[in-house]
């Protein structure tokens, strides 16, 4: 038999293998709950749709549809996608479920019980429309902008985001993707590098690709996973930091299970090594960055003996992890993550990473950090916007918050009444239930509300506190988002494409899109003036305009716009200019030093985990985003409960055993209001567990995903607030067990 290396492994191993999760499938949902999908009609029938874009998560994977007989039946990649080719995932492949889903949003409707226990009655459009026009206005009229907040998440939700922001004049906005994701990574870029990061580093030409609590494989961006895989197929050593045996660490040449909350400790023990024996970079440091005496003062703090302590990692991975990188720089991808609201000390965490970048010189070239290629589009700005109205913005508290406002500001104002009273608040593609830490307290924001409006497809936790509840086509039935990006080429020209999304099928149900319902309530609020776009074509020709695109030409493309790129993706030459204040990369920063934080990176321990308890770990798996996908019959079927992860040493001393039934109970008291089961496992460490998000929804109306699992979010009560960017760290909280009604503690 022919020997299986690595290589060969990872060369068959296709995305999808790649990404099955450790966890198992438990029980295949009941029969009698399939829906009537039974495709009918020869395949000649046929017909091949492309334009599609996918937003069964923010990536956007290109798409193209095959109909038959007026129904979708399958989904695929676009084949003349440069990003996601003819691949997708799990979960956008079925998309067609969301289309499908019997508890879809269908009409309009107006919570006549209370909220969060809501008893719904269908309502026209016309009175749906009327009641947001006038009750919007009512409060705006009594509270000013101000009293108005919105939660928007999403592509449809840009729209709506814009006219409340620009034309109503709130500043009460808060994105998830900010505040609850990552923000702080984008900020944390923005002031060492003077531009933020998405994921760009190229790790399909990388020596050694380095990962800190990004777990690739079970975290799914197709065109992203496809370039970690190529360069591991490649040959790339891998680093994986993560207290769990992850899907990428089963794939790492060095796996450091760190205590939670500790990587800050780590990397600047990595970085001094490189300082102190001289591995760094010094040509590209010198000429690029600034602050370096400083810098170099602040990882000493940081001796890898003292870090080995505090991180619970030996002293000599720490060594050979720096000397790794420093073998193969700057052919070194150091991912920034995505995922960065951890433990409310984020941002100096993301500078450190992206210092140990610059330190390596591993930027804009091949298999490091690279510049972001994307062709030039339009926007549709509302007429006549209103000057914002410095004066109302709580954001200032934080000098380095992301666009909006932080979310926790927001929900203090309206629970409080300070510094202004919030009492209108538009949710337009979140779960803030379920995505925000501390429930209750968003519960007693939403509550506290004189009006609360929700835009959404699936009835799902947040939208039984609604007053008004407006269903969207879904993003298969609608014309919206343009996605742009580009490719990057070590022997070629760069190459950028512009993709816009068009209906694939006619939307089902009386459900109207976002340019429609954001129109008719800005009538009804006395803003018809402003209105800049009349329905979604125009408004996608309009951002397409500048490219020199339409609809219509991108139609007459199979959907997708391809050119050669007039940016390098990689650099020429070692003499860089950057807008930061200094035009240098900020290793220090003096903006930081002057706002009262720490100008170099520095380590803040994470809160302490009280005795007896473990962290409580969360994260993505392969076939699900978050609670969207929760009632999606087939994702369902993969993967139907949110299995625990628990060390097998301390369950072995808990007396817990594989699939018994546990709920948990966290630092503040709070129990799980629903089970789930036990995953005993040598792949994670002693003190703490790890469960996926996004299950344990609440609604009574999802009847696929009710009570399936446990969500994380109710035992997410500590509230750690980033004092850099405002943004919300989530994995400040420990837990116990329950079982049996019993409390069993951790014997740590
Ligand atoms: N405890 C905990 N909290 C977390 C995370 C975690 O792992 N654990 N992850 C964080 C991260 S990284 C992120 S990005 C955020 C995500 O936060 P959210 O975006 O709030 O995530 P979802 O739970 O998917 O909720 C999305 C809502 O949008 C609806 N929706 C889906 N498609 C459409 C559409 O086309 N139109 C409209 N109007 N609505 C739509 C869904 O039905 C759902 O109600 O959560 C963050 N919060
Ligand atoms: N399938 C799928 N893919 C997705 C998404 C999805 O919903 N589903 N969502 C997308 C989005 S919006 C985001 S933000 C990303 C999120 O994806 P990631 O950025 O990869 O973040 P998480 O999913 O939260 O997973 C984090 C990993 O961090 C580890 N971890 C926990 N605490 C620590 C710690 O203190 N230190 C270190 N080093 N590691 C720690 C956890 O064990 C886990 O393995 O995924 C994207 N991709
Ligand atoms: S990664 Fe998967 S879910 Fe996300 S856009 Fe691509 S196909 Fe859709
Ligand atoms: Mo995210």
């Amino acid at each position: 038999m022919a020997e299986i290396t690595r290589r060969h492994f990872l060369q068959a191993a296709a995305l999808a293998a790649a990404s099955i999760p450790l966890s198992r499938a438990i029980k295949v949902y009941a029969e009698e709950k399939k829906p009537d999908f039974v495709p009918k009609g020869s395949f000649e029938d046929t017909q091949s749709i492309a334009g599609g874009v996918c937003e069964m998560c923010f990536w956007r994977c290109q798409l193209v549809g095959k109909v038959r007989n007026g129904r979708l039946v399958k989904l695929e990649g676009n084949p003349k996608s440069i990003d996601n080719g003819k691949a997708i995932c799990a979960r956008g492949n079925a998309g067609i479920m969301l289309a499908y889903d019997a508890n879809r949003l269908k009409y309009p409707m107006k919570n006549i019980g209370e909220r969060g226990n809501p008893k719904w009655q269908r309502i026209s459009w016309e009175e749906a429309l009327d009641e947001c026009g006038k009750r919007l206005k009512a409060v705006l009229d009594k509270y000013g902008p101000q009293g108005i907040s919105m939660f928007p998440h999403g592509a449809s939700a840009k729209y709506p985001m814009d006219f409340f922001e620009t034309v109503v004049g709130t500043p009460n906005i808060s994105e998830a993707s900010f505040f609850q994701c990552r923000g702080v990574r984008d900020q944390a870029y923005l002031t060492t590098y003077g531009h933020t990061c998405d994921e760009n580093v190229d790790m399909a030409n990388a020596k050694v690709i380095f990962l800190t609590g990004s777990h690739l494989g079970e975290n799914i961006h197709v065109s992203h996973t496809m370039s970690y895989l190529k360069g591991l197929e490649n040959g790339a050593k891998l680093i994986v930091i993560d207290p769990r045996f992850s899907a990428a660490a089963s794939k790492a040449d060095i796996w450091i299970p760190i205590r939670p909350g500790t990587d800050t400790a780590l990397l600047l023990a990595i970085m001094n090594h490189l300082i102190t024996k001289g591995l760094y970079d010094k040509a590209f440091v010198q000429a690029n960055c600034t602050g370096f005496e400083e810098f170099k003062k602040a990882c000493s703090l940081w001796p890898a003996k003292k870090a080995a302590k505090e991180c619970d990692v030996p002293e000599a991975q720490i060594i050979k992890i720096a000397e790794l990188l420093a073998q193969n720089a700057p052919n070194v991808a150091i991912h920034p993550g995505r995922f960065s609201s951890w433990y409310g000390n984020d941002f100096q965490r993301i500078r450190a990473l992206a210092c140990l970048t610059a330190l390596l010189g591993a930027y804009k070239v091949p298999g490091g950090f690279t510049n972001p290629i994307s062709p030039k589009t339009g926007s549709v700005k509302w007429k006549d916007a209103a000057e914002p109205d410095e004066k109302i913005n709580m954001a200032e508290k934080w000098p380095f918050h992301p666009p909006g406002t932080p979310t926790d500001a927001i929900r203090n104002a309206g629970i409080t009444g300070k510094p202004y009273p919030i009492k209108a608040t538009v949710i337009w593609g979140q779960n803030i239930v379920q995505t925000i830490p501390n429930q209750a307290m968003t519960i007693e924001f939403l509550k506290k509300q004189d009006f609360v409006l929700c835009v959404d497809v699936m009835p799902t936790d947040v939208t039984m506190y609604a007053d008004i509840l407006l269903p969207e086509p879904t993003y298969l039935e609608r014309y919206d988002v343009i996605k742009k990006g580009g490719k990057l080429s070590t022997n070629g020209p760069d190459k950028q494409y512009i993709a816009a999304r068009m209906p694939i099928i006619t939307p089902l149900h009386d459900v109207k899109d976002s340019i429609f319902i954001t129109n008719e309530i800005a009538k009804r609020m006395g803003f018809e003036r402003h209105i800049p776009v009349q329905n979604q074509e125009e408004y996608v020709n309009k951002i397409l305009e500048p490219a020199g695109l339409s609809l219509e030409k991108l139609r007459a493309e199979n959907g997708i716009h391809i050119e050669e790129s007039t940016k390098k993706a990689y650099r020429n030459g070692n003499e860089l200019e950057f807008e930061t204040p200094s035009g240098k990369i900020e290793l220090f920063s003096k903006e930081l030093a002057e706002k009262g934080f720490a100008g170099a990176p520095a380590y803040t321990p994470p809160p302490k985990r009280p005795a007896g308890y473990a962290h409580l770990l969360f994260g993505r798996v392969p076939v699900h985003s978050f609670t969207r996908t929760q009632n999606n019959l087939w994702l369902h079927n993969e993967m139907p409960e949110n299995a625990l992860w628990i060390n097998d040493k301390m369950a072995a001393k808990m007396g817990i055993k594989d699939g018994d039934r546990v709920k948990l109970v966290n630092q503040d008291g709070l129990t799980s209001a629903t089970d789930t089961v036990v995953l005993v496992t040598p792949g994670i460490k002693t003190d703490a567990v790890f469960l996926p998000h996004g299950y344990g929804m609440r609604n009574p109306m999802l009847e696929i995903a009710k009570d399936k699992g446990m969500d994380d979010q109710s035992l997410c009560s500590a509230n750690c607030v980033d004092p850099q960017t405002g943004t919300h760290g989530i994995r400040a909280n420990f837990v116990r067990l329950v079982k049996d009604g019993k409390t069993i503690s951790f014997p740590i």
